[in-house]
Formats: C-alpha cells, structure tokens, sequence
C-alpha cells in the first residue's frame, strides 16, 4: 500500500454574474404562472425548474450554447460539466437509479448527441427514468448534412421510450414536462428532447404548467381483481412457490410490500441482478440472485418450483438460461406495468399488468382471504427442507488464488462489510461486477447500481458520480474493473472539481477477465486480446493516473493491508479516492450456467454439478451431493479445452445467448 501525494484543493472558479434581477423564482414556477416573454433558451431553463430539476451533466457545444447562457443564472439547476457525454448519460443513469428522480443529460448535436447513444441505450434496457436533451441543427439547415447534424431522433429511436424534435420555441415547456412524464411514470425510460439551435434563440413566451399532449399514455397501474385473485389462489396452493422479483419492485418502491408478501406466504425469494437490495439479503427466506451466476439455490429453486411469481422482472435470457427447460413444472404469475413484457419470453397463466406497489398490496390482501377461508398458509417445510439443505449444500465461495496474490473476492467481500449496508455501491461489467453481486450483502432498495441489460463497461464511475451528487450524504463506492474503469475514467476530473468525493475500487486481475475466463472455458485457454497489461507492464500506474485526476490515489496488493487501505479511504471524504487492489489473474466466477444451456446444467465450479433428481424436490427428497466429473476437470487441467462440457463451441456468444437458441 502506498499513500497519495498531497494536492491542493481544486481552485474555485470565477464568482458567477448576479442573475438578473427581473426573472420568476423556481419556487414560483412551479405554480402556475402567467406568460412571460423569453427566449427558447430561457424557456428551456424554467422548464427544467419548473419540473424540479435539480442537476444536468453535460458539456455544451455549438448548437446547445444558447440553452446553456441563462443555465448561468439558475440558482436551482445545478450544471455538472463533464469530460464526455457518455459519461454524462451514466451519471443521470446513477443519479436516477440513486434517488428514484429523474436524471437528466445534455449535450451538442453531431458528435455530442451521439455520444449519449451508449448510456440511452443502457438507460432504455434497464428501464432508468433520464431526459437527455440535444441541441441540434437550426431549422432551415436540418437535411442538409450541415456542420455537426446527425439525425439523434432517427438514431435513438429504438433505444428511447420516446423521442422528440421541438420545431417551435412555443412547444418548449410542454416538451419538458412531457418528457418527464414519459420518462418517470410507467415503465421508466429515457426520453431525447431534440432542440434546434435557432428555437432556442428564438423569441417566445414562457408559461407553466402548459398542457401536455399525450392521448393514447396511460399507463395500466390498477391491477385486475380477478387475476389477484387468481393469483392469491395460486399461491394458496403452491408447495413450492418462489418469489422472483425483478428490478421493477424497486422501481415501484415496493420493498416492503413485497416482505409483507413473502412473511405471509412464508415463499422463498430470488432477487435479480437488478433487484438485489429489493429484498434484504439478511432475511432468512431470501436464497440470492437467480441465473447464469445466481446462487446454486436460487437456480435449483426455480427449476424445481410449481409456482413462480414473477414480480416486475423479464424473464432475461441471464436467468432463464435455456428457455424450453427453464422452470418446467412451474405455473406462472406475472406482473409487470408493461403489458409487452407479459407472455414476451414464457407464458404467463396469471398475467397481472400494474404497479408492483397496488399488486403487492392486493394480492396481500388476497392472499389473507384465501388464508383465512382455509384456515392458514399451506405447509411449506418439506420444500424448506430441501433449499435449506441446498443452502447448506452449495453455498456461495471462493478459493484463493494459489500464486499467493489478492483475492478479488475478499477484497470486494471486505469493501461490502466496512462500508456496511448504507452505502451505494455501483459497478462496471464483468468478473467484478458479479463479484460484488454475490459478495456485497445488499439490504436496502436503490444500494446497488449496474448496467444489467445492455452490459455497459465504463458504467460503474460516472454512475458513482451521479449517484454521489445526488445522494451526498451517502458513501458511494464505485467497484469497477481495470478494463472497464479505462473506458471512463476521465470523469474522476469532473468529480474532483466539482467536489463528488466518490470512492473507486479498480479490481485490477490485469485482464478483461469475464472475457478470459470465457477463453479459459470455451477456447481452449487461447487468451486472444484479454491481458490488459496493467499487471505485466502496470500502465497505466492506477495511482498515479488517481492523482493526475485530482483524486487520492492508493494501492494494496496484499491481504494483511485490505482492511487497512478501505478504513483509509472510508476515512477521506473531501477528494475522490481510488484504490488500485491488484488481484490475481486467474480467479473466476462461480456458479455458472454456461449461455443457453439448461439451469439444470448450473456448476458450482469447473466441472463440479450438484445433482438435481427429478422426483427430488417433488419428494422433498434431500440432495446431499455434487457431481464431479473427473473427466471434465482433467480435460480442463491437461488439455485446456472445457468448452465440450459446456457444448460452447457450438456457438456460445459471448455477450449473448446462443445461436441455435435464438
Ligand atoms: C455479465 C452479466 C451477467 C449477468 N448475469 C446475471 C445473472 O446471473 N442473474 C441475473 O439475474 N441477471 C444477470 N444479468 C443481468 C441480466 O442481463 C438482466 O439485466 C436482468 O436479469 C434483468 O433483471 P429483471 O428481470 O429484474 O428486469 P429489469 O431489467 O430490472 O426490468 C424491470 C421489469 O420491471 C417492469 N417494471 C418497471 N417498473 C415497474 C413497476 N412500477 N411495476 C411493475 N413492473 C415494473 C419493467 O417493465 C421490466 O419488465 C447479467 C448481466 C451481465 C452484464
Ligand atoms: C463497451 C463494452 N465492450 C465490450 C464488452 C464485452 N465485455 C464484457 S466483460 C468484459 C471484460 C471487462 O474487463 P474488466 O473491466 O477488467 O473486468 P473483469 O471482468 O476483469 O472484472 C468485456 C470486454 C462490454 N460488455 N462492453
Ligand atoms: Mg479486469
């Protein structure tokens, strides 16, 4: 470990000019108010008060300028200048994942606009509430290929839950408000609000609340009583139900709803990787994350289930592994706000469209009535008997590497016990990224914050750093990767000046190690472009790259100091910090289903798969032992070739599931 050197405080810019004197108060915008004359730029700046704005990550450019002059005199909207728009995109992706609002980005047209593409993208497949709001090029201009023009309307189309060109200063406050209508009611999403240069310079009038347009948006939010209460039916019934709950009961700020729920039922619950935090991880029903590196429990559980509830969750391809054999004796309850999602992967013999909170609250209701008339909640021990031996069995764990350096696991175990259950944690993707999934013990909604559909590196420090802003009385630890942190990390400059004293751990293995492993499991340990160098050559130097940043920047390498370097970070609260633990290379992530193969087919470790009987669980049949298959560890360890056991070299796709199954 080696200490930071000391830096002087970032200097504070110039005094900002006095507003002028003439102009509404936020406070009084958002009442209603009379016209008033402004300019499009103006209109744009009230609107965002209006609606109660609060910050806006951005960089300004040509055709956003004029938006971003009378941004000067707000004393509401705070502006966070970021070094690169993608890193403003995942700073209103953390800022809204952090505090339930929504979070909003800006940028230039042409190369700024398109540079948000990435975080909507991610913001559109995790369904995070953002506006992002483009300048664009002046009206008479627009389809002339002119200086900086890119259509960002036609090209976030399909990643936006809407998008829209505003040809009329007039339009301008509708615009907003519906826009974060859009973005924050329903199935949250990212909105684009396209400006041209010349409406913001135009002339207008400015007045609030204006008259949002949106026939045809309304969102289903009352669930139907008869499938409530054929749900609660359902659930009455099952001898082995599970709850799998998804990222839309945190959306719904549904938490303890849900424990309601599961304390009366007595129903084991799974939480996604979306959802950890939803349920506390401490609670004695709660069996971890499901899916392709979801506990052996969690995934047994679900296979074996007659009844899923399926709570604000999509039934993703990570979890449900290979979809024919996926939960096979399982009936099906699904809610979700989304009427798409209903029936899209499996079908759903109670699909419930609504609001996580009013179903919850419902089916509890239901749920009681069904109790009451049967004189109780049905006898679930003999399927508690088989997780709790399967909990017993095959509980999460690691190895430590045998070359003697740092476990990435202890080291992100530990950060997740010294910080403790209060603090924020985001991620980048990958190997760290499950890592802290598994290893971090989550028991609030809204702790844990990732890029879980779209699978974003370079998420982890900009979401940190909107997370921070918008939570400042929060630790925010950022538990990123070394590759992953090198797309990004330019923004430990903005944090540095703009005073976000996060924290970052770079789980520095030297390699793109989700990658590597995939190569050691599938490709025959061919490691083709994963060694980083960052441990080979130690460029870039973590440290000092941390301190060029403004940042502290620290190192630690062996065990004995792990506890030592966190405490000292958790000590530093006026600067961002960032701790370079070199860990081994070689560590990996286990269980695992490998993409497309059945969860029957989950391994706790290379080679090694508990064996799951069909009459099993049925039977309530104890399952006392694992399968290692000898033949398959040796091949791994002579030959090099795991992929066969696996079946991935038939097309196993890294990021995605596999051909055939598609
Ligand atoms: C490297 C990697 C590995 C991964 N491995 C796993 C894994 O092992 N296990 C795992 O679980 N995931 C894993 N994922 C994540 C996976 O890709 C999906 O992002 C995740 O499983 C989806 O979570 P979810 O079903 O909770 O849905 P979300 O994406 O959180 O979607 C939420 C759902 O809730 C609905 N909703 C929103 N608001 C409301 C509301 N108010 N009321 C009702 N419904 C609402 C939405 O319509 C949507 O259908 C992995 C990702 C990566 C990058
Ligand atoms: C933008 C982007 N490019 C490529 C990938 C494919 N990918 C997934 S994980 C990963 C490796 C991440 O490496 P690192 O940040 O070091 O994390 P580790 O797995 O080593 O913990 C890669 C390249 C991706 N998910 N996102
Ligand atoms: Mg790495």
């Amino acid at each position: 470990m080696t200490t930071a050197t000391p830096r002087p405080a970032p200097v504070p810019g110039p005094p900002k000019p006095t507003p002028p004197p003439v102009r509404p108060t936020p406070a009084a915008l958002r009442t209603a108010t009379e016209p008033i004359s402004v300019t499009g730029a103006q209109s744009l700046v009230h609107s965002l008060e209006a609606v109660g704005c609060e910050a806006v990550f951005g960089i300004p450019g040509g055709t956003i300028l004029p938006a971003y002059d009378p941004l000067l005199d707000s004393t509401t909207v705070r502006h966070i200048l970021v070094r690169h728009e993608q890193g403003a995109g995942h700073a209103a992706t953390g800022y809204a994942q952090a505090t339930g609002k929504v979070g909003v980005c800006m940028a230039t047209s042409g190369p700024g606009a398109t540079n948000l593409v990435t975080p909507i993208a991610d913001a559109y497949m995790d369904s995070v509430p953002v506006v992002a709001i483009t300048g664009q090029q002046s009206r008479a201009l627009i389809g002339t290929d002119a200086f900086q023009e890119a259509d960002i309307t036609g090209i976030t189309l399909p990643i936006t839950k809407h998008n829209m060109l505003v040809t009329d200063p007039i339009d301008i406050p509708r615009a907003i408000a519906e826009a974060f209508h859009l973005a924050s009611t329903g199935r949250p999403g990212p909105v684009l609000v396209d400006i041209p240069k010349d409406v913001l310079q135009e002339q207008t009038t400015f007045s609030w609340p204006p008259e949002m347009k949106l026939p045809g948006y309304r969102p289903t939010t009352r669930p139907h009583g008869k499938q409530i209460r054929e749900a609660a039916r359902l659930i009455a019934a099952a001898r082995r139900p599970v709850l799998y709950v998804g990222g839309g009961v945190i959306k719904a700020g549904a938490d303890a709803e849900l424990k309601v729920l599961a304390e009366l039922t007595g129903a084991p619950v799974v939480t996604t990787l979306m959802a950890r935090g939803a349920f506390p991880d401490s609670h004695p029903q709660h069996l971890g994350m499901p899916g392709m590196h979801g506990t052996v429990t969690a995934v047994a559980a679900m296979q074996k289930a007659d009844l899923l509830v399926a709570l604000g969750a999509r039934f993703d391809d990570r979890v449900t592994g290979q979809l024919s054999s996926f939960a096979p004796d399982a009936a099906i309850v699904h809610a979700d706000i989304d009427p798409a999602e209903i029936s899209k992967n499996r079908r759903a013999d109670v699909p419930i469209v609504g609001d996580c909170k009013e179903v919850l609250v419902d089916l509890i209701d239901a749920v009681r009535g069904e109790q009451a008339e049967s004189g109780g909640r049905t006898d679930l021990a003999a399927w508690w008997k088989v997780l709790d031996e399967w909990r017993e069995t095959f509980p999460l764990g690691y190895d430590w590497p045998s070359d003697g350096m740092l476990s990435p696991e202890y080291v992100i175990e530990r950060i997740g016990a010294i910080a403790g259950p209060d603090a924020v944690y985001t991620a980048g993707v990958g190997q760290h990224q499950m890592w802290a999934a598994q290893f971090i013990r989550y028991e609030k909604p809204r702790s844990w914050i990732n890029s879980g559909g779209l699978g974003t590196m370079g998420f982890a420090v900009p979401a940190a750093m909107g997370a921070k802003l918008g939570l400042p009385d929060t630790t925010v630890w950022c538990i990123d990767g070394d590759g992953c942190f090198q797309m990004t990390n330019q923004e430990l400059a903005t944090c540095a000046i703009e005073g976000i004293p996060i924290k970052v751990a770079i789980i520095n293995n030297g390699n793109l190690g989700m990658v590597r492993q995939w190569q050691n499991l599938f490709y025959s340990q061919r490691y083709s472009n994963t060694d980083l160098g960052t441990h080979k050559h130690r460029i870039p130097d973590f440290k000092l790259l941390a301190e060029a940043m403004g940042c502290v920047g620290l190192r630690c390498e062996s065990r004995d100091k792990v506890d030592e370097v966190i405490n000292q970070a958790m000590q530093i609260n006026d600067q961002p910090v960032v701790i370079d633990f070199v860990v081994g290379a070689d560590a990996q992530v286990w269980p695992m289903v490998a993409a497309g193969k059945s969860n029957d087919e989950v391994k706790t470790a290379r080679g090694i798969r508990p064996l799951f009987d069909d009459d099993d669980a049925a039977t309530g049949k104890v399952i006392d032992h694992a399968v290692i298959d000898h033949a398959a560890v040796e091949r791994q360890e002579h030959a090099g070739d795991f992929g066969a056991e696996f079946g991935a070299e038939f097309g196993a796709d890294f990021d995605g599931g596999t051909e055939g199954e598609r």
